[in-house]
């Protein structure tokens, strides 16, 4: 297995729902490291930016009001193939169809938004994403 890295964000309701430790806790014990870590209140612009591959789609102004209503905590992980492992902790998209034990199916709500996490989905997303949010310099090794 290759060691990645992947871009994690903890999102509005997971975050208003006091869930950042109970998340973190879990990525942590599935032996995913934290290698940087920073929240933010995201502006209009970065979370249009953020996800302008669903620019058009019907969930796409939801989706973007959802995301600034109040601050996410953005992360970077590390571990083996952290990636596709990342997915399988974070769940199905939909917290409904999300297996139990998975992120989305514990801290999710009650619609496919509000979803309570973020993965990147592949090593190309996972670079665009992570450099979208830190500096190579913010990125730390231990
Ligand atoms: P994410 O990018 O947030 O990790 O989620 P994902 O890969 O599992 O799902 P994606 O297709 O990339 O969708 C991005 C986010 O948009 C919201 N969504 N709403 N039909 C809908 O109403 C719908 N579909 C997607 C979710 O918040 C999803 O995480
Ligand atoms: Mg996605």
């Amino acid at each position: 297995m290759a060691i990645e890295r992947t871009l994690s964000i903890i999102k509005p309701n997971a975050v208003v729902e006091h869930n950042i430790g109970a998340i973190i806790h879990r990525l942590e014990q599935a032996g995913l490291k934290v290698v940087a870590m920073r929240m933010v209140k995201l502006t209009l612009e970065q979370a249009q930016g953020f996800y302008a591959e669903h620019d058009g789609k019907p969930f796409f102004e939801k989706l973007i009001n959802f995301m600034t209503s109040a601050p996410v905590v953005t992360m970077v992980l590390e571990g083996d193939s952290a990636i596709t492992a990342y997915r399988e902790i974070a769940g199905a998209t939909d917290p409904a169809e999300a297996l139990c034990g998975t992120l989305r199916s514990d801290f999710g709500g009650d619609n496919v938004t509000f979803n309570a996490v973020h993965g990147s989905d592949s090593p190309e997303s996972a670079s665009r994403e992570i450099a979208y949010f830190f500096a190579d310099s913010e990125v730390n090794t231990y």
